[in-house]
């Protein structure tokens, strides 16, 4: 069975956002159109406490988009972003959730990062959604959303070894863009079998 899988439409990853993806909004009415398509649709929310690990402001001495090294490896420090219960952290208001059967909120624990929706950034803290797609019967994913060359790539990949087919709608999602990172993101996600599909190709 297939599911679409929308990753973290949500304010502060739109434009006026705290973390804004360039043109992030534009890709929202592909999703809505998609989302009717899928008899099972599937959300994850950044959730990040304040004071967060990821944000450059916990960090003495720090920028955004610096990096350091935390026990689980190097972490991007991020300005903050998606505070639990803030503006920021909902979903844009012109993304159709109504549809949505589980949210996966991720982030929630201080001292660290996830991006994906399978695993914490230690990639060993699980956030329990493989257990809840294989109890579905689920396997096949539509992966769209924000931002290509993170959550979105770490999601993927996390997918991809945890068995699933994993299918990229390459016009429904958009990435941040460090030096190259978006590039990298496809030839990364490709080179582990993903596969890319446009929205044309899924909808009537
Ligand atoms: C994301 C950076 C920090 C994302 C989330 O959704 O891609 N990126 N937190
Ligand atoms: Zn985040």
């Amino acid at each position: 069975m297939n599911a679409l899988l929308i990753i973290d439409v949500q304010n502060d990853f739109c434009p006026g956002g705290a973390l804004e993806v360039p043109n992030g909004d534009q890709i929202i009415p592909t999703i809505n159109a998609l989302s009717k398509r899928f008899d099972v649709v599937i959300q994850t929310q950044d959730w990040h406490p304040a004071g967060h690990s990821s944000f450059a402001s916990s960090h003495e001495g720090k920028q955004p988009f610096d990096t350091t090294d935390m026990p689980y490896g190097t972490q991007v420090l991020w300005p903050d972003h998606c505070v639990q219960g803030s503006d920021g952290a909902d979903f844009h208001p012109d993304l159709n959730t109504d549809r949505s059967q589980l949210i996966v909120r991720k982030g929630f624990r201080k001292e660290i990062d996830s991006y994906s929706a399978f695993f914490e950034n230690d990639e060993s803290t699980t956030t329990g959604l493989t257990g809840y797609l294989q109890a579905r019967d689920i396997d096949k994913l539509y992966a769209v959303g924000l931002a290509t060359d993170f959550c979105v790539k770490w999601s993927v990949m996390d997918g991809l070894k945890e068995g699933f087919e994993l299918f990229v709608v390459e016009d429904a999602v958009k990435g941040i863009d460090l030096e190259g990172s978006v590039e990298q993101a496809w030839t990364e996600m490709m080179g582990a079998g993903a596969k890319k599909v446009s929205s044309e190709e899924l909808l009537p």
